[in-house]
């Protein structure tokens, strides 16, 4: 039933990490030196200043931690397409998401703003809620829309879902998938778990099915973006992949049930990746993969207390929920073959608020917001161009349910609570703070995060809220 690995042949992740950690530049490509020639440079890359427009496929998996891939050094996880897809291209080791939790995540990722600006910074959407992402707000699939992309989703929305706040009402022509996480349903109920909600799977905006069979969704939402993929082979497409899993309750496919080392987690993760293989297969039968920029990466760190059902971290602290690293950074992978640079790693600081405005930018379109946005074009990073020394703005973390937890500038993150600090590239784990050693500098950073923070809030938007109900989740509802 498995696709065989994509491309399998190559260096090993072995070798890719042992050769990357020979290098001190950003994206500087495998087996290069140091002081290699900038990228563009690459055998394989096309010139600087070549300008086409590629398709783009996004998965964004629901709660994967930094350390459930092969590639990132997971012992027992086997994720032959996921390695591949880093061997091909990109590999980022210091991306994070803007919040640890679902809803603001997507929400910054597809509109390149912090949730505490869009008003969507107070924890997940709960399906008895009226409230979502405002409907003013520009999202990616709007913006490559206008720009004549044809605009597709397959999977987990999660930004609100009373009519006019779901995915066909923010920019996909084509939306297949579920409104809220996979476990505000009766399917898999953990004995905690009270929600009184039934799950529906969604096309176009209309119910097809209630409690749907959990474990055809990764396959089932795989073949949904293949279709939509070969149906728009002919012009520029957005294909965003936000698959359910793996969030919890777990349901790998049948093919890949008892598969993994790992047990259920690692084969629901196994079956991901083989999604990211079938799609990448696809392309290549359709001669589109040196036309198409390929992403993947997770909405926030793993579920630790969920124990075996939940992912790692690796070296990271913390998980899902939490400010800890392990909380917001997650993998960002990213091939353009021909054009990013094979076997490059990135060790920048960057955002899921930058990839929006970067995609945009590479499809030949700008990304313009309701207001200012927060994430920035890092085009040249992705794409392993020497663009001279990199400045990223300060990132403000916002705990799960929206208060002001952190800050992080160039290397040192401080804990506002705790007042902690830690040198993240040194300290990657987060276990030896140093304030004691650096007092004039956590006076600076915290008086930095305050005045930072009341920017956003004094530019703050409103969410959307109330609209019609699209679908009535209530199990009183449907009694049977
Ligand atoms: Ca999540």
């Amino acid at each position: 039933m498995r696709q065989p690995s994509h491309r399998a042949s190559g260096p090993s992740a072995a070798a890719c990490t042992a050769a990357a950690l020979l290098l001190a530049a950003c994206a500087a490509p495998e087996g290069a030196s140091s002081g290699a020639p900038a990228l563009e440079q690459a055998p394989g890359a096309r010139p600087a200043g070549e300008a086409r427009r590629p398709n783009v496929v996004l998965f964004f998996v629901d709660d994967m931690g930094y350390g459930d891939l092969g590639v990132a050094g997971h012992p027992t996880i086997a994720t032959p397409n996921l390695d591949a897809l880093a061997r091909d291209g990109v590999r980022l080791t210091q991306f994070v998401t803007a919040c640890s939790v679902c809803s603001p995540s997507r929400a910054a990722l597809l509109t390149g703003c912090y949730p505490r600006v869009l008003e969507m910074h107070r924890h997940v959407v709960f399906p008895e809620d009226d409230h979502g992402l405002h409907p003013d707000e520009v999202t990616l699939a709007e913006c490559l829309q206008e720009a004549g992309y044809a605009t597709g989703m397959f999977g987990k929305w999660h930004l609100g879902h009373r009519r006019g706040m779901l995915p066909n009402d923010q920019g996909f022509d084509r939306w297949v998938g579920i409104p809220y996480s996979n476990d505000m349903a009766q399917a898999g109920r953990r004995p905690n778990n009270t929600y009184r909600f039934h799950l529906p799977f969604l096309v176009d905006g209309e119910v097809t099915e209630w409690e749907p069979d959990q474990s055809t969704f990764t396959r089932r939402l795989t073949e949904e973006a293949i279709d939509f993929i070969r149906a728009h082979r002919d012009e520029p497409f957005f294909a965003y992949v936000p698959h359910p899993m793996p969030h919890i309750p777990l349901f790998p496919g049948e093919a890949f049930q008892g598969e993994s080392l790992r047990g259920t987690y690692g084969d629901v993760i196994e079956e991901l990746d083989w999604s990211v293989g079938a799609v990448r297969a696809a392309l290549d039968d359709l001669d589109l993969a040196e036309d198409t920029l390929v992403l993947f990466s997770s909405d926030n760190g793993p579920w630790l207390p969920m124990k075996a059902a939940g992912g790692s971290a690796g070296h990271l602290r913390g998980g899902k929920g939490t400010t800890w690293e392990g909380g917001h950074r997650v993998p960002l992978l990213a091939a353009w073959p021909g054009t990013i640079p094979a076997g490059s790693v990135c060790r920048e600081f960057t955002t899921a608020m930058d990839l929006a405005p970067t995609i945009a930018r590479l499809c030949g379109t700008e990304l313009v917001g309701r207001g200012p946005l927060d994430g920035q074009d890092v085009s040249d990073r992705l794409m392993g161009r020497d663009a001279g020394p990199v400045t990223s703005p300060p990132f403000l973390y916002y705990a799960a349910k929206g208060q002001l937890a952190a800050i992080r500038r160039g290397p040192w993150k401080l804990h506002l609570e705790s007042g902690e600090l830690y040198h993240l590239e040194e300290d990657v784990e987060e276990r030896r703070a140093v304030q004691g050693k650096h007092e004039e500098l956590v006076d600076e950073l915290r008086e930095l995060a305050l005045r930072t923070d009341a920017a956003l809030v004094a530019r703050a938007r409103s969410q959307g809220s109330g609209g019609d109900l699209a679908f009535d989740p209530r199990l009183e509802a449907k009694p049977d």
